[in-house]
């Protein structure tokens, strides 16, 4: 999120709501949206395959054919361009590689876009129109935008869209991208990831030997603990397909198949290819789960041994701190001691540590700290979670988690009252800071900032450019933006690069100290000294830099966002002249279908009806949490489809009647018809949040004694089709096909 709810709230003339359903996804969300409306008059556009709950709230509806946002977004743009409504000064001074993109919308006229995406034309122009005329407006997404083979450029086009209107770096604009999970943005931050290192740091030589220097190991052990040295600058495998590294049917690249499986914290059934997933736990042999609940992992393999369940403490049973989607963090204390036998997540870590041999290394960062501008070892024993969180704030500077310490934000916590909804900003004990200190929080006196890329806040107020972080040219052309893009307040016009160790004397027009240079890092990401940090704060200068926006990604298959077809394309038509990528020879260690698996068959004669998995607000996740709650459980006891009463006539069916859906992988799962008129009669929805049935097999006589949840049903991930993102390999959960049958 570049702004946060309570700007939108108080900020936002219009709410462009795209591929997200917040009414029940995120209904305190929702509820600032709806303060927008009353406040100032705001008006809400939903697009969504689907009708549903936030649609229902909107001024204008736009019912999209899914995968086909960028072709839409083009759409809007090329009424935008060509009525020369984009905001041209914003665009000259702080954007690079804006003609390309103009080229390309100037191919999607109102009808071409119509076509492709199934909204009305008149509908396009008057959205567009609305866009360029009504500001501040926000754009909000979510799943519907991030799930798809061409998720990346989804995400890279609403971002491109709001650079064209101006809407950046200003209260009520910016892409308001709603995180999911409690915890999410900082699990992310924190390197739930499998393709970089804490703070997106990646995988290179120069990032492994700084974060060995932050933990005080030596980078020759870390580096020991792979089986060769390749392996630690490569990519792990993903969460989404890490069965194929069990399996091995298909071409991976990694030392050794998988073996064993280790889950803590998640669902396992949340993930697409279901019955994969449940084939590679069939082979494990060791499947470990450290959960609070008992996680359906444990369930859905028909293996009777090696299986342990470890109970983990649940968020109320510990302390520290999480990030909200808004990048502020929030402290949380412990409300009660872990129950019966169960321990907090960190101390099952430490006890694995300890039983393998590396608890003192693991360890150990949480006892370094800087001294006299150095870092070095200062305690013997840590305490937790405070040295964890010192250790962050000590390290994490890519997002500038530099002012992060525990009494920071315990104190914001104690003082949550103090703390004006609207603007973030606190008053009494804590005037002058806003609410979490949202990153970047450069230093230990910044006090956070509440909307990104704003030029007219100075840097020490909350304040910056673009980040710089591809160079200082392209084909050329600057990377930095001119005199007219001075941030408030900062010593130096116009854009700066990223600071460096080499250019901070030049750039700043400072002279260091002997001792100074002696002890500063090479640059701002890897400066535990502090120095470069301080001077900048000294200049009014973001550590890094005050760059323009590229809207040209020259490294990725498309450097501008094309709109490429889904997989399975409910318009073989438009495969022809839109198709996916070429197949992926090896990413995040597996090959990956693309090309071959659109074109493998005309997937549509087959399996004619397009497939949206979307959530229901009483469950979330896989849904194991909630499914275990009697009340929870009672408001969806069972696993559904909404289905239009024109589609299922066709096959005979009535509301309530059971059917089978059928997938291209040949997999299907038995569920409830349930009649709506929120979808048309060409798809259907599902929600995503049950396990325990596998295509139509009841496993839950494998739940432990006593831990069925009151509902079970068939997860809608074992029909979600086969498709990945380019980059990310997010799993293409929601521009799939099925087959309908009555069961
Ligand atoms: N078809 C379809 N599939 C989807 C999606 C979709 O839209 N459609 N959405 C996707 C998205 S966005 C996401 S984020 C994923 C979510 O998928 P998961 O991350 O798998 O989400 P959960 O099911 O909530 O799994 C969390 C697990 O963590 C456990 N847990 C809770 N608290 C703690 C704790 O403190 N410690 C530990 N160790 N465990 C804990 C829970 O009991 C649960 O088993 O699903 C994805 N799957
Ligand atoms: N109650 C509840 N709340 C949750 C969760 C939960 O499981 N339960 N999960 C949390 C998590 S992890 C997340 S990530 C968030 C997700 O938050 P949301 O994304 O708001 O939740 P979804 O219900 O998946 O909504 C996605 C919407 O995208 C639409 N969609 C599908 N395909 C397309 C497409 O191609 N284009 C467009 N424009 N729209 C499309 C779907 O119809 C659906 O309405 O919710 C969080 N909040
Ligand atoms: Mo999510």
């Amino acid at each position: 999120m570049t702004n946060h709810f309570g700007d939108v709230a108080g900020h936002s003339k219009l709410i462009f709501i795209i591929g997200a359903n917040s009414a029940a996804a995120n209904p305190i969300g929702m509820k600032h949206f709806l303060q927008a409306r009353d406040r100032n008059s705001a008006q809400l556009v939903v697009v969504d395959p689907v009708f549903t709950k936030t649609a229902a709230k909107a001024d204008h509806y736009l019912r999209i054919r899914t995968g086909t946002d960028v072709a839409f977004i083009y759409g809007l743009l090329h009424v935008i361009f060509k009525n020369g409504w984009e905001d041209t000064d914003f665009i000259n001074a702080r954007v690079y590689g804006m003609d390309d993109i103009k080229a390309e919308a100037g191919k999607w006229t109102p009808e071409l876009t119509s076509d492709v995406t199934g909204i009305p034309a008149d509908k396009i122009i008057q959205v567009a129109t609305l866009l360029a005329k009504t500001k501040p407006a926000t754009v909000v997404w979510a799943l519907g935008i991030t799930q798809h083979s061409t998720g990346t450029s989804n995400t890279r086009i609403l971002p491109i869209l709001q650079l064209v209107l101006g809407n950046m770096g200003k209260n009520g604009g910016g892409c308001n991208i709603i995180r999911g999970h409690d915890n999410v943005q900082g699990s992310t931050d924190m390197c739930c990831l499998a393709d970089s290192l804490p703070g997106y740091y990646g995988l290179d030589e120069g990032p492994w030997k700084y974060f060995a220097k932050s933990w005080g190991v030596d980078y020759e052990w870390l580096k020991a603990r792979f089986a060769a040295p390749e392996w630690m600058t490569a990519k792990g495998f993903s969460l989404a397909k890490w069965w194929q590294g069990v399996l091995q049917e298909e071409k991976t690249y990694s030392s050794s198949p998988i073996r064993a499986l280790w889950v803590q914290g998640n669902g396992i059934t949340s993930m697409t290819q279901t019955a994969k997933v449940q084939e590679a736990l069939d082979k494990l042999d060791l499947l470990v789960i450290a959960d609070p609940f008992v996680n359906e992992a444990a369930v859905i393999t028909h293996q009777k041994d090696n299986i342990y369940i470890l109970p983990v403490a649940t968020q109320f049973e510990t302390e520290g701190s999480v990030t909200a989607t808004n990048r502020s963090a929030q402290w949380r204390s412990k409300v009660v001691e872990p129950l019966y036998e169960s321990r907090p997540d960190q101390e099952v870590m430490f006890a694995f540590a300890k039983k393998f041999g590396f608890y003192d290394e693991l360890t150990k960062g949480m006892k370094m700290g800087v001294k006299d501008r150095q870092l070095t070892h200062v305690k013997d024993t840590f305490s937790w979670p405070d040295d964890a969180s010192l250790e962050i704030a000590r390290t994490i500077k890519t997002i500038g988690c530099d002012g992060w310490t525990p009494e920071r934000l315990r104190k914001h916590q104690e003082n949550w009252d103090m703390f004006d909804p609207g603007t973030l900003l606190g008053s009494g004990p804590v005037a002058g800071e806003y609410y979490g200190l949202p990153w970047p929080c450069w230093d230990a006196k910044h006090p956070g900032s509440p909307v990104l890329y704003d030029i007219g806040t100075a840097v020490n107020e909350g304040g910056m450019g673009f980040r710089n972080r591809f160079g200082l040219e392209h084909e050329g052309v600057s990377q930095l933006p001119d005199r007219s893009v001075t941030v408030k307040g900062s010593r130096i016009t116009g854009g700066y690069p990223e600071i460096t160790k080499e250019n901070i004397e030049t750039v700043l027009g400072i002279q260091l100290s002997a001792e100074e240079k002696e002890r500063m890092g090479a640059n701002w990401k890897v400066d535990f000294s502090g120095i470069i940090q301080e001077k900048c704060r000294e200049a009014g200068v973001a550590p890094y830099g005050n760059a323009k926006a590229r809207v040209k990604v020259w490294e990725f298959p498309d450097p501008v966002p094309l709109h490429r077809e889904p997989l399975h394309s409910s318009r073989p038509d438009l495969v022809e002249k839109y198709p996916t990528y070429a197949d992926q020879k090896n990413n995040f260690r597996v090959a990956v279908r693309f090309i071959s698996e659109q074109k493998a068959q005309e997937w549509v004669k087959d399996f004619p009806v397009m497939l949206v998995t979307m959530r229901v607000v009483n469950l979330s996740g896989a849904g194991m949490l909630e499914r275990t709650s009697k009340y929870l459980s009672h408001i969806t006891p069972e696993m559904f489809a909404h289905i239009h009463p024109d589609l299922a006539a066709g096959k005979g069916l009535r509301d309530g009647d059971m059917m089978w859906l059928h997938s291209p992988q040949g997999t299907k799962i038995k569920v409830k018809a349930k009649f709506s008129s929120t979808v048309t009669p060409d798809r259907i929805a599902l929600p995503y949040n049950f396990a325990g049935v596998m295509q139509g097999v009841d496993m839950s006589s494998n739940y432990p004694d006593e831990t069925r949840p009151y509902a079970v049903g068939e997860s809608s991930n074992t029909i979600t089709n086969y498709g990945f993102d380019i980059i990310t390999q997010i799993p293409e959960y929601n521009a799939g096909l099925c087959r309908i049958e009555k069961a």
